[in-house]
């Protein structure tokens, strides 16, 4: 069986990442609609081995699609989600427009798969400092669980988008002219520099992206009892994000018992050399679909504490495969049928 997909925002870093992930995981691709705003009107996009018009976004657009894997930002997604599922597709949606939303599950597929049974037509993707986390949380949780979580992110350009990633490039080589670095698309020059995530500051003091980090792994893992905080920032990488990650449990937690859990563990590769004091790094994670993690030792402050370090693609895991993956989930556990019974708003 072939389906019809859609993806809505293709000529951004994560759709075009999707185009690519579509073919070279060989989806079973009927038909192929690609979706972006009206400035993209006349592009075409390449797959397999045909150039693909790009459309603007219309109700029209959204006939005759069995599968809309949308990734055009938070206000895209709630214009036109919802006309997506009246019109008799399964949207899943990149944005988090619909994370938090109950009638809407949010799925890391090597995590809570199951959730996937309960959609009424929408699917989440999580934001990608959150799928990364919870890929090497989630595996030592299931032996010990986790009471509290301290997070800290390197996060890349690409969380930011395609022009993020080009601006990053030009104010590098500008500063290496000798001039000053423009910045338009973030609010600072990120190119030599880093500054704490440029997501909208909540009265909690948290930013967006941070909160994320709580309320979406908490949902994924289905406890609310889990403690999390996090320090999220922007750092000049292209694509790939690092995270510093603190777990405590109610006993101790062996780096050596953690390790050989997550050497196992699906969607991760443990990779630390501790002679060569090498570990995970952002350059080596990029363009992989593995998240890296390593550095995986004993919190001396605390005797049931573990630190651990990880780098993930941002575009890939973090954004693009974690959603190509929830479709070939929903194609193998045979959960397409249009819904038609819910409409979010
Ligand atoms: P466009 O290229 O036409 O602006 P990124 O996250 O890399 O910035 O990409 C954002 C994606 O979302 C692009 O494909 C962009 O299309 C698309 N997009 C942004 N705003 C809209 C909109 N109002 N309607 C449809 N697509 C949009
Ligand atoms: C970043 N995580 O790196 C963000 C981008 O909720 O999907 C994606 C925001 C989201 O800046």
């Amino acid at each position: 069986k072939t389906y019809r997909v859609a993806i809505l925002g293709a000529t951004g870093a994560v759709g075009t990442e999707l185009l690519e992930l579509l073919e070279s995981r060989n989806f079973p691709v009927a038909e192929l609609k690609l979706l972006a705003s009206e400035r993209s009107v006349g592009r075409s996009l390449p797959f397999q081995g045909e150039n693909i018009i790009v459309e603007a976004v219309s109700d029209r657009a959204f006939e005759n699609v069995d599968i809309v894997l949308a990734s055009a930002g938070g206000s895209t997604s709630k214009a036109w989600a919802s006309v997506a599922v009246e019109k008799g597709a399964v949207v899943i949606d990149n944005s988090s427009a619909f994370r938090m939303n109950p009638d809407v599950p949010l799925i890391v597929p090597e995590v809570n798969p199951q959730a996937a049974a309960d959609h009424k037509g929408i699917i989440a993707n999580p934001n990608c400092t959150t799928i990364l986390m919870t890929l090497a949380v989630w595996p030592l949780h299931q032996v010990r669980p986790v009471q509290r979580i301290v997070a800290a992110t390197y996060q890349s350009a690409s969380g930011a988008g395609a022009k993020a990633m080009a601006e990053v490039k030009t104010q590098s080589s500008a500063i290496l002219r000798g001039e000053e670095p423009v910045a338009e698309v973030l609010p600072y020059p990120l190119a030599f520099n880093l500054f704490p995530h440029n997501s909208p500051l909540t009265d909690s003091g948290y930013c967006e992206e941070e909160l994320k980090m709580v309320n979406e792994t908490r949902k994924i893992f289905g406890t609310q009892e889990i403690r999390i905080t996090a320090t999220c920032v922007r750092v000049p990488v292209l694509r790939a994000h690092s995270e510093a990650i603190n777990l405590e449990f109610a006993e101790p937690f062996s780096p050596d018992e953690a390790r050989e859990i997550l050497s196992q563990a699906p969607g991760v590769k443990l990779l630390e050399d501790w002679g060569k004091n090498y570990f995970p790094m952002p350059i080596e994670a990029s363009g992989r679909d593995e998240v890296l993690v390593g550095r995986i030792r004993q919190d001396i402050s605390h005797p049931c504490g573990l630190e651990l370090w990880l780098c993930g693609d941002q575009i890939r895991k973090g954004a693009a495969l974690n959603a190509v993956q929830i479709a070939e989930l929903l194609v193998e556990k045979n959960l397409l049928q249009p819904t038609k019974a819910y409409v979010a708003r």
